[in-house]
């Protein structure tokens, strides 16, 4: 799998009245390396179109592009992967469905998940909430940057911090050991989408992160 540093998530609640795939672009052109176009409200056919449109514009910027939940459409527009959750379709089974070249990627909130993640073949694990969040209704309490350093010092598979992470607290997950980062609101809910990330790209750099 192709590294990556800045991880963009979808959330179009946080930016009403503006084109999803304009927001993304802007992302794009501030550095992100990898989108994951998450939708939980949309019909099938809607998150259908919105891939599509999210394929055509990461081919163009030559980005990385992950699909959550919905591994049909993944399927269908040949995204480079799928993003799952603990309750959803299990491990073996995506693989199975995705094939050995596709990426995977689970999220995880305790290290006994993150080490069954590993075991099971996937390619990244999503590590967090670190801290409160307003995007995910479903989502347990904080892990705190204590469960980034547990990862770090044990999980050998690429992974990527994510949950109520800001420009001024990203600090504290990079010096926890994180190498890569995740947001949906402090990116796509920006004024200046690209402003901010560049500014993200430019801690990562100076951390040594690329
Ligand atoms: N998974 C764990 S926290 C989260 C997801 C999808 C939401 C992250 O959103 P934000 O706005 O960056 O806190
Ligand atoms: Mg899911």
């Amino acid at each position: 799998m192709r590294e990556f540093q800045l991880y963009a998530i979808t959330g179009e609640e946080f930016h009403p009245g503006r084109d999803l795939i304009e927001v993304m672009e802007e992302a794009i052109l501030g550095g992100v390396d990898i989108i994951q176009l998450r939708d939980k409200t949309s019909s099938k056919r809607e998150v259908l179109a919105k891939a599509k449109a999210l394929r055509e514009l990461t081919k163009k910027h030559d980005v990385l592009f992950i699909v959550n939940d919905h591994i049909d459409v993944a399927l269908a527009v040949d995204a480079d992967g799928i993003h799952v959750g603990q309750d959803d379709l299990p491990l073996e089974d995506a693989r199975r469905i995705m094939g050995p070249d596709k990426i995977i990627g689970i999220s995880t909130h305790k290290i006994e998940e993150a080490r069954e993640a590993e075991a099971g073949g996937a390619d990244y694990i999503g590590v967090g909430p670190i801290f409160p969040t307003k995007s995910k209704v479903d989502v347990v309490d904080p892990v705190t940057t204590a469960y980034i350093q547990q990862v770090a010092a044990e999980i050998n598979i690429p992974f990527v911090a994510i949950g109520g992470i800001k420009l001024h607290n990203v600090l504290q997950v990079l010096d926890a050991g994180a190498k890569s980062v995740c947001m949906i609101s402090e990116i796509v809910g920006a004024n200046d989408v690209k402003g901010v990330c560049e500014e993200f790209k430019q801690i990562l750099t100076a951390k040594g992160h690329k």
